[in-house]
């Protein structure tokens, strides 16, 4: 009789604590849509930069969540970069993503500027030591997700509204919406991987950030077709036409590009338009080999240089196109977000894994010190290699005397493969 009565009223206690924890819950959904989520790093943004820096903490033991607006199928639908430096190489095989890379990747020992018909072979390997891989951006990002999905990592598709709150106090937390319901992300950390027109950087207050920035008058046409490459090594020129770039993915995907004026709607030219284009641009022996095809993508990329500065505020840290932009023409975007999140990981593990914050507090600095100076090489290569709309003719010859310059100079070439080969971290 006894020990029902003390059952009962250990039923009515349960009863009174779910009761209690329910309507806890409940209020925590008008406020937040869920009862919320915790996790050691939130990234915002799920390209390149935020992938791996997931795969990087989750393979030593920390902790992630990512929260990407666009879905699986868009991100891996952008066609970007193509030219991996050595260390971005080694960074990914570290983070077990080196397989396919190694595979399919193809090692370039070399790369080519051309003026005219004049040809300036920059021997990449035999200058420095090392080469480049061309591997595409849309294929590094493939091997990420299913490197996380084998890990079981946590990728959020579709949010919407995301707002990061309490960035510079001890205990951060991200808000989103996803399918219509709020959702709030309580973290240690926040790192802002979501490119260039993320929210990450804008929730900097103004007066806490430096902004720097060059726009250029002109974008990039370009075309994705299936057809052999025109060359076996990158080739960049110069021309009185304007720039033209002939580059690949593999042995029957060739990439190339033109110069264009600012707001060309890429619709606005026809696949014939493009080659003619770009023949024009071209050595004419390189031009009399170009195999042409139908684009299978065609799109215009605008030009700049921009860097924000400090990458850190509070627990808030940019990495990758958040927090800079440089103009393709050095093929440094892709391997500078992985320089930055081989500085960030390596911060964020020692921070959480054994409560050393001497990394992070030194992250901005180091990792700005190789964005500046990949800020220099980019920018350099676009103003030797671009026409600038209303220039005179004195800029003309000193793109061209820079050009006969690299032809006669080891040293020039030299310095050239060092930067475009990737300095070290
Ligand atoms: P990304 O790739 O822009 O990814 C950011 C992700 O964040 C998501 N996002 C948000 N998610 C949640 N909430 C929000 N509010 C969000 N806002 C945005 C986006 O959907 C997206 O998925 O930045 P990340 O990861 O930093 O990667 C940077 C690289 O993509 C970029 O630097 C390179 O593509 C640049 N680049 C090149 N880099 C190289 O190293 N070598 C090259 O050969 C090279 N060629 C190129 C390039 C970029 C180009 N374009 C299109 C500008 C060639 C071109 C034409
Ligand atoms: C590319 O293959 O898309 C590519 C190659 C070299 C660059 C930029 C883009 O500098």
């Amino acid at each position: 009789m006894r020990s029902t009565a003390i059952e009962w009223q250990s039923r009515r206690f349960a009863a009174w604590v779910a009761f209690t924890e329910r309507i806890a819950l409940l209020c925590s959904h008008k406020q937040t849509g869920d009862a919320g989520m915790r996790t050691q790093v939130a990234i915002i943004g799920g390209g390149p930069s935020g992938l791996l820096l997931s795969q990087i903490l989750n393979q030593a033991g920390v902790e992630t969540v990512v929260l990407e607006r666009a879905t699986r199928e868009h991100v891996l639908g952008r066609i970007r970069a193509g030219v991996l430096e050595s260390g971005t190489v080694a960074t990914l095989r570290a983070a077990g993503l080196g397989d396919r890379l190694d595979r399919e990747g193809f090692y370039h020992e070399g790369c080519f500027l051309t003026d005219g018909d004049l040809s300036i072979p920059i021997e990449l390997d035999k200058l420095t030591g090392r080469g480049v891989t061309v591997y595409g951006q849309t294929e590094v990002t493939r091997d990420l997700y299913e490197a996380q999905d084998a890990m079981g990592t946590t990728i959020v598709h579709g949010v919407e509204d995301v707002v990061i709150q309490e960035a510079t106090g001890t205990a951060p937390f991200v808000e989103y919406t996803l399918k219509g319901a709020r959702h709030r992300l309580d973290c240690d950390y926040v790192a802002g991987c979501d490119g260039f027109h993320g929210v990450s950087r804008k929730t900097i207050p103004e007066d806490k950030r430096q902004e720097f920035e060059r726009v250029y008058p002109f974008g990039w046409l370009g075309v994705l077709s299936k057809t052999p490459p025109v060359s076996h090594e990158v080739m960049y020129s110069n021309s009185p036409r304007g720039f033209g770039l002939c580059s690949m993915r593999n042995a029957e995907l060739s990439r190339y590009y033109i110069q264009v004026p600012v707001g060309t709607d890429p619709n606005a030219w026809s696949d014939d338009q493009f080659w003619e284009e770009l023949s024009l641009r071209l050595p004419k022996e390189t031009a009399d080999r170009l195999v042409t095809g139908p684009s299978v993508e065609k799109s215009v990329a605008p030009l700049r240089s921009f860097v924000s500065e400090p990458l850190r505020w509070g627990r808030l840290f940019l990495v990758g196109d958040a927090a800079h932009i440089v103009p393709p023409t050095g093929a440094k975007g892709l391997n500078l977000a992985v320089s930055d999140v081989y500085y960030l990981s390596e911060a964020l593990i020692d921070a959480l894994k054994s409560g050393n914050e001497t990394g992070i507090d030194g992250y901005s600095d180091r990792a700005l010190n190789r964005i500046w100076k990949a800020m220099r090489f980019s920018w350099s290569m676009t103003t030797m290699l671009h026409q600038f709309e209303g220039e005179s003719p004195f800029e003309a010859q000193m793109r061209r005397a820079t050009l006969n310059h690299l032809s006669r100079s080891e040293t020039a070439r030299k310095d050239l493969a060092e930067n475009y080969i990737g300095l070290p971290y």
